[in-house]
């Protein structure tokens, strides 16, 4: 095993060549020093690569064992292998020269046999991951704790019937927060891997809720004894692993975080496919978030429109990253958040260099999302139009609707004898204008 990384020695830094480009591993778009509306690509877009799925899975699924070839993961995951994953993981992500990444806790230590263990290889890891940050530039979009793989955490983390389940999350959590506070990361995710239920039949609902509304004050307030400044996510989903997770959807979330007085101290993180999985578009997601005041993160992929399950595949429709870049930009931007690339290649993509042809593409197709959408807002007929639907609100009729009784309201209608007819909602306009922009 050699200490220098040579699993992607063949492959070239990723650079801007331009639209043009012949180059199949360059970027087209991704111009990261380019300014657009005021702040460089790099800025907007915050790009992360992930370790579970880029490094850790071995192309594995229900069926059949792993496809890909990646040696750190040929033997036992020990010290020496996970140090192993993390020095070419790196190498990866300079070589795509995105600014960050993402990890699980145990995505990048050796595999631990029980508490003690787990402390002890975490401590270990977050050494090394600090020395290849200072070494490469490299900077964390976010920790998290994986309390979903091991089969202690088969009926849940926080909401375990188990008390000793929780207990054993709670100091997985504490380490992968203090180890996000160490290495300077920007957000700290929850995922509720297994928080929800199987049946109803053997579940009690409020106790559970409960449950994990404690551990998150739990989380918030221990992030605040240690003065980790980044943000805290939870990340929706409503289903897989689990038949129903408690955090369904944004709008779930927002009604949990409100229920256990967490609204000012939690934002969400996004993913795309499981926007899709609950029913939802990409950007109602993100426009759900924006009204609510929590939108935090993105984790970017796409889910398959024939399948129903979490594909987790790169994003490609530029159309899609449109609509969303749109929503972006009504948010704010990002502060702490970003992109992080929560894809994976299929099980067939097995050669070191898919893994570049996955991340350039989406890449790409999100750059050009922001471009587009840029060029939208610049633009300025589409918001124009959304305006101009709500002008009556500033009317007369509008101001009474907006602060009197309802007596006041009913009251106005009848001395004015209201009768209002239906007006164009435009939306085939509207398609047709985010068309133009696309090609
Ligand atoms: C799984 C989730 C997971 C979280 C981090 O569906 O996307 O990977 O992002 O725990
Ligand atoms: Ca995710
Ligand atoms: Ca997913």
């Amino acid at each position: 095993m050699s200490t220098q990384p040579t699993y992607f020695a063949e492959i070239a830094p990723i650079t801007f060549k331009g639209p043009d480009s012949t180059d199949e591993l360059s970027y087209r778009f991704y111009d990261k020093n380019r300014v657009v509306m005021g702040k460089t690509m790099e800025d907007h877009l915050r790009f992360a690569v992930c370790f579970w799925h880029t490094f850790s899975w071995p192309g594995a699924d229900i069926f059949g064992a792993g496809t890909f070839s990646r040696p750190w993961l040929a033997g036992q995951m020990d010290s020496a292998a996970a140090a192993w994953k993390r020095r070419e993981g790196f190498d990866f992500i300079q070589k795509l020269d995105v600014p960050f990444y993402c990890f699980h806790d145990v995505d990048v230590m050796a595999v631990a046999t029980n508490a003690a263990e787990h402390q002890k290889y975490l401590a270990e890891a977050v050494d090394d991951l600090e020395r290849l940050q200072g070494e490469t530039g490299r900077k964390l979009l976010w920790g998290t704790a994986n309390l979903f793989s091991h089969p202690r955490f088969a009926a849940g983390g926080a909401t375990n019937p188990d008390p000793e389940v929780f207990a054993f999350g709670a100091m997985q959590v504490r380490g992968a927060l203090e180890a996000t506070h160490r290495l300077g990361g920007s957000n700290y995710v929850l995922w509720g891997g297994r928080e929800g239920y199987e049946t109803v039949l053997n579940t009690d609902l409020k106790k559970e809720l409960d449950q994990l509304g404690r551990f998150l004050n739990l989380v918030v307030e221990h992030k605040h004894k240690i003065g980790f400044n980044g943000t805290i996510l939870i990340e929706p989903k409503p289903h897989e692993p689990t038949k129903h997770q408690y955090d369904f959807d944004t709008a779930t979330v927002y009604g949990f975080l409100k229920r256990y007085g967490l609204e000012n101290e939690v934002k969400v993180n996004i993913e795309a496919n499981h926007a899709t999985l609950a029913g939802h578009t990409f950007e109602h997601e993100l426009a759900m978030a924006n009204a609510l005041g929590i939108f935090g993160s993105i984790d970017a992929n796409r889910g398959d429109h024939q399948n129903g399950w979490d594909t987790d595949q790169f994003p490609n429709s530029v159309e899609e990253m449109t609509l969303a870049m749109l929503e972006v930009i009504r948010a704010g931007g990002f502060t702490d958040g970003g992109f992080n690339f929560d894809s994976k290649v299929r099980r067939q993509s097995v050669d070191a260099a898919d893994l570049f042809y996955g991340h350039v593409g989406a890449i790409d197709v999100i750059a050009k999302g922001l471009l587009n959408a840029a060029a939208l807002v610049e633009d300025g007929r589409l918001d124009a139009f959304k305006k101009a639907r709500y002008a009556g609100w500033d009317g007369e009729v509008g101001k009474v609707a907006t602060s009197g009784s309802l007596a006041e309201v009913a009251d106005l209608a009848l001395s004015k004898n209201l009768n209002p007819q239906p007006k164009s909602g435009g939306q085939e306009r509207l398609e047709n204008l985010i068309n133009r922009f696309c090609y």
